[in-house]
């Protein structure tokens, strides 16, 4: 009997896993003292190779915080990345230290700015659906975030892209 309560209470746990992930709200969500808002992603033709993620980050406690790194099942890899003009021209950096989250600031993920960049698609990131990645925070530890891919045209990146 015990054997079995455990098996369901299992089989439980993994229903819920499988839950909310296919639920999770694409709102703001927290940890710890900060709150990640208006996390998105932008939708990529079929066999596009790299596409931008967004949000913003909101520190509220009074101890500073990094975005130390992201990963995502999605994906092969997820970077950090600057975008900024120099000589005229947007240049893009990978931002290897990771993004400072102050103390009662907070930090915008926004096309033409920093972002992250989502390398290699397991499959075409299609607009309304929900990319889930995990955000690694150096205080704050980690965080599921559900990315909403939007359209192709959502706010488009001023300049271009090296890669
Ligand atoms: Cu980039």
């Amino acid at each position: 009997m015990i054997r079995l309560q455990g098996r369901m209470a299992a089989a439980a746990v993994a229903l819920g896993v499988v839950l909310f992930s296919a639920c999770v709200p694409a709102g703001a969500q927290r940890v710890g003292d900060l709150r990640i808002e208006d996390p998105w992603v932008r939708a990529t033709p079929p066999g596009a190779g790299v596409t931008g993620g967004f949000m913003t980050v909101r520190n509220t406690g009074a101890k500073d915080d990094r975005l130390v790194s992201v990963t995502s099942a999605a994906v092969a890899r997820v970077e950090i990345h600057e975008m900024r003009h120099e000589d005229g021209m947007m240049r893009m950096r990978r931002i290897d230290a990771g993004l400072p989250v102050k103390a009662g600031a907070k930090i915008e993920l926004a096309p033409g700015g920093y972002h992250l960049m989502l390398f290699g698609p397991k499959q075409p990131f299609v607009e309304g659906d929900v990319v889930v990645a995990t955000a690694r925070f150096e205080k704050a530890g980690n965080v599921e975030i559900a990315f909403r891919v939007r359209g192709l045209g959502a706010k488009r990146e001023a300049g271009h892209h090296g890669h």
